[in-house]
C-alpha cells in the first residue's frame, strides 16, 4: 500500500499521509472506529492529489457519483472526490466505508460517521501540521472527537472566509450538524 501512493504523492506529501496513517490508528483505537479501514482511508486519502487539473475536472463532469458543483469551487476540494473514485477503479479498494472517509476527508459532511471523522481530524492534526491553533485542537482530539472535528471545521471555515474563499455547501453542512451536538 505505501510504494503504491509513494509513487504519486511528493516526498513531503508522502511524510504527510505517514503523519496521517499513525495519528488515524491512535483516534481510531482511542473512539472505537475500525482501526484496518483508518489506515486504509488514511494511507489512500490524497492519493489524487497531484492528478492534472484537466483530468480531475473531467472525471467530476462526467462520473455521476461526483458532484458536478464542485467544479465551481477550489480545485483544493477534488482531490478528496476524484481520490475515492480512483481508488476504487484503479486500486481495487471496494470498501464504501473506506471509500466515504476519503471522499469526505476536505469537506467533511453531515452525519459523519466516527473512521470519517477520525481521518478529517487525522489529516489535519499529523504531527507535519504547524498552522495557528493547532494545538488546541490537538489537546481536544486527546479527549473528545466530536468536539475537535467541530473546532477543526470551524477554523478551516473561519480561514477560508477570511481569505475571501468561497466555502462548499458540504463544509458549512458538517459546521453545522456538530455545532447542534454541542449545544
Ligand atoms: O490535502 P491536504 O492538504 O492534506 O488537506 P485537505 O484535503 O484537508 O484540504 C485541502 C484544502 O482544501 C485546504 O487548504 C483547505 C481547503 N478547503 C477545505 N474545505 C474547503 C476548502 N476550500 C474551499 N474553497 N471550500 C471548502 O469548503
Ligand atoms: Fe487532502
Ligand atoms: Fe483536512
Ligand atoms: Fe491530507
Amino acid at each position: 500500500m505505501f510504494a503504491q501512493v509513494k509513487k504519486v504523492l511528493t516526498p513531503h506529501r508522502y511524510q504527510h499521509t505517514i503523519g496521517v496513517w499513525q495519528t488515524a490508528v491512535r483516534l481510531a483505537e482511542r473512539y472505537g472506529a475500525d482501526v484496518e479501514k483508518a489506515e486504509a482511508a488514511a494511507i489512500f486519502h490524497d492519493y489524487a492529489k497531484y492528478r492534472p487539473e484537466d483530468e480531475m475536472r473531467k472525471l467530476i463532469e462526467t462520473v455521476r457519483e461526483i458532484p458536478n458543483d464542485l467544479v465551481e469551487y477550489n480545485k483544493e476540494l477534488w482531490h478528496a472526490f476524484v481520490g475515492a473514485y480512483v481508488v476504487k477503479h484503479e486500486v481495487g479498494l471496494q470498501d464504501e466505508e473506506v471509500l466515504a472517509a476519503i471522499r469526505y476527508h476536505t469537506t467533511g459532511r453531515p452525519g459523519m460517521t466516527p473512521l470519517e471523522k477520525v481521518v478529517y481530524l487525522a489529516d489535519y492534526i499529523e504531527p507535519g501540521r504547524s498552522f495557528p491553533g493547532v494545538d488546541d485542537v490537538r489537546r481536544t482530539a486527546e479527549e473528545d472527537l466530536d468536539r475537535a472535528v467541530y473546532m477543526a471545521l470551524e477554523r478551516t471555515i473561519r480561514f477560508l472566509e477570511e481569505r475571501g474563499e468561497k466555502v462548499y455547501p458540504l463544509s458549512r453542512a458538517a459546521y453545522e450538524d456538530l455545532k447542534i451536538k454541542e449545544e
